[in-house]
């Protein structure tokens, strides 16, 4: 497979100049483009237009987890395409997009049964924190206009998701653009108590109570939801620890204040259950999903409500519309074929079972990198780990670019931002690719000094 069809970058017809990528370094990117371009990729593997095959030790970005071109979900995309390629999203809908609701729905903690559906993990978040304001408005508590996020978070680039995330650079550029009232929960890392934890690091739950002084500052009756991520993907696998979520939801249920998990990543099997929610035993308010819910297949996200939340919106005279928002794809007839196929493979191949299988393999792998030059902590969780790297004097986040570059000569696709790198390998991978994985990343960090 390797050499054949190689077709270096520097001959492409096409100049990389016009697109303008998201969240990348263009200008370097575009000097530096060497087993970065993409030709194909099938299972747990992509080939670059070099012919270099890569490990896809991400799954694309934390969502194609079953691996690429699953001949299941290709031939579910084949068949809805001749069936019913598009139905309009408004006043009408397609059967298997209520019948895929009603799966999602089996899926998730009792209780939590109504699904709306949109297009990304970001128009999920906004989608979710419309939905917590109006809830509390319709009831008559329209004073509830605070949003809790939580610093370090990622909820997506919309408005709203900027302004509950903790991203400073996602958010320096639009001070004057962000929601009103948003407060931020402290994160969750401290490296002095918690380095090097396996799993959920047993210190910790007491950050949770910053909720109870947020909520003396600004008073529970001004307080409509908090929103985290159960695990920080994006700010590098930051794992809740033992009773941090519980607190929060104590704290929540106490106040009237709606908890919103954003499972975008952890959502549909990369904690070894369906959702977070079950792995940590705290059933939120709300569910936002994206990512792994159709493999990556076609763009597809939304949130899980619980019932008496949507049925506060059912007011009103029954032929009008109750809640002003949607999308032209909110519940695509090809998201949702994409999302069926996934659900089947999910359950027919006992993929969390094999995620929670796999939890250890990736455990004692990625921890047998401390001692490595410049390791200054390692996480994990479910099918997720990161790495964080002391940065070069005066140049940080070059050590993890470094590092990510000399990954990929050796057929290793993994994530890096800041000084961090994150691996999320597919669900279909086997023991022997995730050491292979530990391996490559010890020579790489070796190397890069
Ligand atoms: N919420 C969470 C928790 C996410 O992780 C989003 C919302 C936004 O989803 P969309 O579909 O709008 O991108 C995300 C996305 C990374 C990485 O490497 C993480 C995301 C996206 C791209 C890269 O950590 N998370
Ligand atoms: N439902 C779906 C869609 C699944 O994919 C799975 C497992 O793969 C299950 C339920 C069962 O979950 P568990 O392995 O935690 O028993």
């Amino acid at each position: 497979m390797n050499e054949i069809a190689a077709t270096p970058v520097q001959s492409l017809a096409t100049s990389l100049d016009p697109y303008w990528m998201p969240f990348s370094h263009n200008r370097y990117f575009k000097r530096h483009a060497e087993y970065r371009l993409l030709a194909s990729a099938q299972g747990a593997y992509y080939t670059t237009v070099e012919g270099k095959r890569l490990f896809d030790a991400l799954s694309g970005l934390w969502c194609v987890n079953l691996g690429h071109a699953h001949p299941r979900i290709a031939a579910a995309l084949e068949r809805q395409f001749g069936t019913l390629d598009y139905s309009p999203a408004f006043q009408m809908g397609s059967p298997e997009t209520f019948r895929l609701a009603a799966r999602i729905a089996a899926l998730a903690p009792a209780g939590l049964d109504r699904v709306f559906f949109a297009n990304s993990g970001s128009e999920a978040v906004d989608t979710a924190l419309k939905i917590a304001l109006g809830f509390h408005r319709v009831r008559g508590e329209a004073g509830r206009i605070r949003l809790i996020g939580r610093e370090r978070a990622y909820h997506g680039v919309g408005f709203g998701g900027i302004s509950v995330g903790g991203i400073v650079a996602n958010r320096k550029l639009f001070p004057a653009a962000q929601l009103p009232g948003v407060d931020h929960l402290p994160h969750t890392l401290d490296r002095g108590r918690m380095a090097f934890s396996r799993g959920q690091p047993e210190w910790g739950a007491g950050l949770a109570d910053e909720l109870a002084r947020l909520v003396a500052l600004h008073d529970a009756s001004t307080i409509a939801a908090v929103i985290v991520e159960p695990m920080q993907g994006s700010a590098g696998v930051i794992v809740p620890p033992v009773g941090y979520l519980e607190r929060l939801r104590e704290l929540c249920t106490r106040h009237g204040i709606l908890l919103v998990f954003d499972e975008v990543i952890t959502g549909f099997g990369r904690m070894g259950a369906g959702f977070a929610a079950e792995r940590f035993g705290v059933t939120p308010d709300m569910i936002v999903f994206a990512k792994g819910v159709n493999n990556g297949a076609v763009p597809l996200g939304g949130v899980i409500v619980r019932r008496d939340i949507h049925d506060a919106f059912m007011t009103g005279p029954e032929h009008l519309v109750e809640f002003a928002h949607g999308y032209t794809y909110s519940g695509h007839p090809m998201a949702v074929a994409a999302a069926h196929a996934t659900l089947d493979v999910l359950a027919e191949e006992g993929m969390f079972a094999r995620v929670r299988a796999l939890e250890p393999v990736l455990e004692r792998a990625m921890h047998s990198l401390r001692g490595e030059p410049g390791v200054l902590d390692i996480r994990n969780i479910g099918l997720a780990a990161a790495v964080d790297l002391e940065p070069i004097a005066g140049a940080p986040g070059l050590r993890a670019l470094k590092v990510f570059e000399r990954a990929l000569r050796d057929g290793q696709y993994v994530r890096f931002t800041g000084d961090t790198i994150a691996v999320g390998p597919p669900f279909i991978s086997t023991e022997q690719e995730i050491a292979a994985l530990a391996e490559a990343l010890r020579a790489a960090i070796r190397a890069v000094q």
